[in-house]
């Protein structure tokens, strides 16, 4: 079997940039460890910076976020009770937020997958890419108890923080950089009203909370909890008491509850790998990076990781730019690292770990509301909410 590009792993980003290549008539071929019902029942993101939905728009599969999307002007920060208001769009001139989940963009990615005839192999297992640094790379596989090989010009691996691509790199030829953070974040679905129309980002002393939200009559809560729990310690009853703790009372008041629709606990960590390429092997999203969900970043760093493979291999398909190839390590991570600091700021600023000193935890505090008490300090906060915008390639 032979393509262009060989992507390993169908979760967003492999979704995408399969979608985006095929618009540019460039031909490759997803390999996916899992069924697609399986990649649809991961609950997760649900914030879109502006460039991310520009690129769904680009891809041709923006019609049911635009439609079914809920655009957000601003979001709020509660600290120690006091609840402060980041207009985005005002602080900004004029950017936004896109509330549309992971698991609905996920879903018309692979409808428009279906509808372009590109070929997807879910359930594969042992994939393993070869020849990196050789003109013809490869990729190995199993499935139904037989094995393939995939010929391809470059392989992208999509294959998240567990996947096979960044392992493949000798240990010598790449760095990792990791923080884990002592606690997780459990969240929660529900077919209840939000309890506010904006995002609610909390500070509080028993730990962080966030009010979410998917659509007017479905809510997505978190609280942080510590890293050792279990889903199965939070019954629901347990989580919405706990949730109300820690909102402002006039926020607790007004909580709806209801059943859970999912519950599940992400850990909180930063982790960065440099550089993001080995030869032909490029990796992607969270292949190569992981924020704490704090900023929302996680699903938008990994879609300018997309833009910036797309518009380097369309260059070289189009216009026989090969030198491209080896900048695209660096044009990310630039784009990365802000990301990760805003994320492990946010994260900082917003959380209460039983490990902060006493002192440390002042400075957190003080440090948050000198911000939400100045314009130019809300504006800061803005302006890396929103998203940086995709650095050019020429
Ligand atoms: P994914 O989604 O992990 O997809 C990788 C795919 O690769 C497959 N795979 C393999 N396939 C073949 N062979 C192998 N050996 C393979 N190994 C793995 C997997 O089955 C899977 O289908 O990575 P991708 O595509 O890079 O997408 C990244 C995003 O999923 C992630 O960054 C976001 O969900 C992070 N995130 C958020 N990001 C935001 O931008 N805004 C948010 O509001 C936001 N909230 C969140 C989040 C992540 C969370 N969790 C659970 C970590 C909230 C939470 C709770
Ligand atoms: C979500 O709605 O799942 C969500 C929103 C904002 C975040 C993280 C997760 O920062």
């Amino acid at each position: 079997m032979k393509t262009q590009v060989a992507i390993i792993g169908a979760g967003p980003s492999g979704l995408l940039l399969g979608q985006l290549l095929h618009k540019r008539g460039i031909k490759n071929i997803i390999l996916e460890r899992v069924t697609p019902d399986y990649v649809l029942s991961r609950i997760r993101a649900g914030i879109l910076e502006q460039g991310f939905a520009d690129l769904m728009r680009e891809a041709g599969v923006g019609a049911r976020m635009d439609s079914d999307g809920e655009v957000h002007d601003g979001v709020e920060i509660v600290v120690n009770g006091r609840r402060e208001r980041i207009d985005l769009k005002g602080l900004t001139g004029g950017d936004t937020v896109i509330v549309y989940g992971q698991t609905e963009l996920t879903r018309d990615l692979m409808d428009a997958r279906v509808d372009s005839g590109q070929t997807t192999h879910y359930e594969v297992s042992n994939a393993q890419p070869h020849g990196m640094l050789e003109e013809q790379p490869y990729v190995t596989y199993e499935k139904d108890g037989k094995s393939y090989k995939l010929e391809c010009d470059y392989i992208a691996g999509c294959d998240g923080f567990h996947g096979v691509s960044r392992k493949s790199i000798p240990e010598d030829c790449i760095t990792e950089y990791e923080q884990l953070y002592p606690g997780g974040w459990l969240g929660l679905l529900s077919d209840t009203p939000p309890v506010n129309p904006e995002l609610v980002y909390v500070r509080h002393a028993r730990g962080f909370a966030l009010c979410s939200l998917r659509s007017q009559t479905r809510s997505r809560y978190y609280i942080q909890v510590n890293k050792d729990d279990k889903v199965e310690d939070w019954s629901d009853d347990r989580f919405w008491a706990e949730l109300k703790r820690r909102l402002p009372d006039d926020l607790a008041e007004k909580l709806v509850t209801g059943p859970s629709l999912e519950k599940s606990i992400a850990p909180m960590r930063s982790f960065v790998a440099e550089p993001m390429q080995y030869g032909r092997l490029f990796l992607l999203g969270d292949a190569a990076h992981i924020v704490p969900p704090t900023g929302a970043k996680g699903l938008n760093t990994a879609a300018s990781d997309v833009y910036t493979l797309y518009t380097i291999l369309t260059k070289v398909y189009g216009e026989g730019k090969t030198e491209l190839v080896e900048k695209y390590s660096e044009i990310c991570l630039r784009r990365i690292w802000n990301g990760e600091r805003f994320s492990w700021w946010m994260s900082n600023m917003l959380h209460t770990f039983e490990e902060t000193s006493d002192f440390e935890d002042k400075m957190y505090t003080s440090e948050i509301d000198y911000y939400l008490s100045s314009e130019a300090g809300k504006r800061v906060i803005a302006e890396q909410y929103v998203g940086l915008p995709f650095e050019e390639i020429k």
